[in-house]
């Protein structure tokens, strides 16, 4: 983590921030979470999507969209003061709202079952403008190289968009190809972070990750941000009316306010 310190988010598109959660914080977290991947909802709502359910492939990706709505534990993890002071001083913003929140927690991989593809959070946000939006990475379980860590392609917060690639695509030799040429001249870094810390990127930052070798899950819990300067979009589609619960504090919690 040390050397990971020096990573600046305006600069680099991402950086990582000390230890936030207590080890009793993440594990009880842990638990909620379980609960929630094995279908029990707490708080008597479901998540907005599951990707995987109860009796799918064992070593593929979990990947639960909203978990926090389901677990009051869960809620209140992501809504702590500490963490959103800690995401306000790391850009700079006088207000910080969760609009999002995933569950990605990666099993040891058989193939390229835990393979998530390049991509930046923006292309899946038509919703949204590019500026105020951030991804917080939010470690449950010490993320080593072995485990499957959030790759992050530095300053690639810059570049225009580059179509074809995509999370779920999970041939990341295939997308290697397509993001070649750009790829060399920039360092990668891994998100090699113990449980309890956190990284940030850019919601326009490329990352992707890799298998999980080790026998333990790799857990993340993905917290999508914004801040004072992010823009709602009229959208032409389905996706319209997507933001339409930003006024409500259980789905969109406001966790720090100057
Ligand atoms: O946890 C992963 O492997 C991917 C996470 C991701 O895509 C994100 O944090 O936006």
């Amino acid at each position: 983590m040390e050397s990971l310190l020096k990573y600046n988010l305006k600069k680099d598109g991402v950086c990582f921030l000390p230890k936030i959660f207590t080890k009793k914080e993440v594990l009880s977290c842990i638990k909620g979470l379980q609960d929630v991947v094995g279908g029990i909802y707490q708080s008597g709502h479901p998540p907005e999507t599951r990707f995987w359910e109860v009796g799918d492939d064992p070593n593929s990706i979990i990947k639960i969209d909203k978990p926090h709505l389901c677990n009051q534990v869960i809620w209140e993890f992501i809504t702590k003061h500490k963490f959103g002071n800690a995401l306000a001083k790391a850009t700079n913003s006088k207000k910080i709202k969760v609009w999002h929140s995933q569950l990605v927690w990666k099993p040891k991989s058989k193939g390229q079952s835990g393979n998530a593809g390049w991509h930046r959070d923006s292309q899946y946000w038509p919703f949204w403008s590019k500026k105020g939006l951030f991804t917080a990475w939010i470690a449950l379980t010490n993320v080593t190289s072995r485990s499957g860590p959030v790759n992050y392609i530095v300053n690639s917060h810059r570049w225009n968009d580059i179509f074809g690639l995509d999370f779920f695509n999970k041939d990341l030799n295939k997308q290697n190809r397509i993001i070649e040429d750009k790829r060399k001249t920039e360092e990668i870094i891994s998100g090699t972070i113990n449980k309890g810390e956190v990284s940030i990127h850019s919601s326009l930052t490329y990352h992707s990750s890799g298998k999980n070798l080790d026998e333990k899950p790799r857990i993340g819990l993905v917290v999508h941000f914004c801040n004072e300067h992010a823009k709602q979009i009229k959208v032409q589609n389905e996706e319209t009316e997507y933001l339409g619960f930003l006024n409500d504090e259980w789905v969109a919690p406001l966790i720090y306010e100057k």
